[in-house]
């Protein structure tokens, strides 16, 4: 290249350069670019709450924020996630509060099989001061919760038939998420539990890896498992409540009124998400219907309870410091 013509070019870079740093100037340019862990797909409740939070921290602090989802766990698994957001680098995150058991001792208390009779009760009780009691726990491990999402109420299903008693889920291979209650929970009821990251379920489904799995009615329609699972029992032995967690670090960099401004977002994603999803019960559950899913009521939901007693019973044994949070949950449902 002639040497005047690369003068040239330096001589345009270089005004483009200025130009670049004029607009860096404006405010939107300077934007604090946030991102955000989902392990949903596009379109699911909780994707549309998080876009919608993003969106309105935007706004709100007039593009200084700018958040960005990623679906579909492109970032990791839920316990790296939890990790990377715990250390700072991701920013937020929609976790469920059931593998956030072993990295938060307390929040196991939510996934005590049928610690919440419903999903409203649930509500009820995280929107209050136990509901503070847990995020306070959460804040210790570098994690803000800023408002609780929804996840309903999450029953078993299997391959080859349905699970009534407890006694039909013996022998079974069963699919969990990341908490050693979980295993045991399956243990009691005599079946075999193998914890797994969401993602790997369907294929391990189709392969015969494990027999089943269990969750609420629209994750087992998004993630397809309905197209192997076809027997849905309705156990519905967890009522997990779920975060729209920040990162210490990117809350701590926060202004008091951008902090007061990101809350107000978070609280109107949780609005936002609690009635996405109600809807979103029923039109997965007339999918998996219309697709030739068996759903079987369970008559009598005690007889899974009462095999549950042994995990309440070590549980408490074990953290006697956590028993007045159990018993508060209890006794608030009474
Ligand atoms: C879903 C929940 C996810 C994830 C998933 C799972 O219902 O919303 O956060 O925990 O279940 O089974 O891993």
């Amino acid at each position: 290249m002639p040497i005047n013509n690369n003068l040239k070019m330096k001589g345009t870079l270089s005004l483009a350069a200025l130009g670049g740093a004029m607009v860096l100037m404006a405010s939107p340019a300077q934007a604090e670019q946030w991102r955000g862990w989902n392990i949903h797909p596009p379109g699911y409740p909780n994707s549309i709450a998080l876009e919608d939070f993003a969106k309105e921290v935007a706004k709100k602090t007039d593009g200084r924020i700018e958040p960005k989802v990623y679906n579909n766990a492109v970032l990791g698994d839920q316990p790296d996630a939890i990790e990377q957001t715990r250390n700072g680098a991701l920013d937020f995150a929609n976790f469920n509060m059931g593998p956030m058991g072993p990295i938060v001792n307390a929040t196991n208390v939510l996934s005590l099989p049928f610690i919440f009779k419903s999903p409203d009760d649930m509500y009820r009780i995280m929107d209050g001061e136990i509901g503070d009691r847990f995020a306070d726990a959460l804040a210790k491990k570098n994690l803000i919760a800023l408002s609780w999402f929804g996840s309903g109420a999450r029953s078993l299903y299997n391959t080859d038939h349905p699970v009534k008693t407890p006694d039909d889920a013996k022998g079974l291979k069963v699919r969990v998420m990341n908490n050693d209650l979980y295993v045991q929970m399956i243990d009691e009821l005599g079946g075999n539990a193998t914890p797994m990251p969401y993602g790997d379920v369907y294929q391990a489904l189709k392969t015969g890896v494990i027999d089943g799995a269990e969750n609420n009615y629209p994750s087992y329609e998004s993630s397809g498992h309905y197209e192997v699972a076809k027997y849905y029992s309705l156990t519905e032995h967890l009522i997990l409540p779920e975060c729209l967690c920040i990162a210490k670090s990117s809350w701590e960099d926060l202004s008091a009124e951008d902090q007061k401004m990101v809350r107000e977002a978070a609280e109107n994603a949780a609005k936002e998400q609690r009635q996405l999803w109600q809807k979103r019960v029923e039109k997965s559950k007339q999918k998996v219907l219309d697709s030739g899913v068996t759903i079987n009521k369970v008559n009598d939901k005690s007889a899974f309870q009462a095999r549950m007693q042994p995990i309440y019973d070590e549980f408490i044994k074990q953290n006697p410091d956590l028993e007045s949070l159990v018993t508060d949950i209890q006794a608030a449902q009474k």
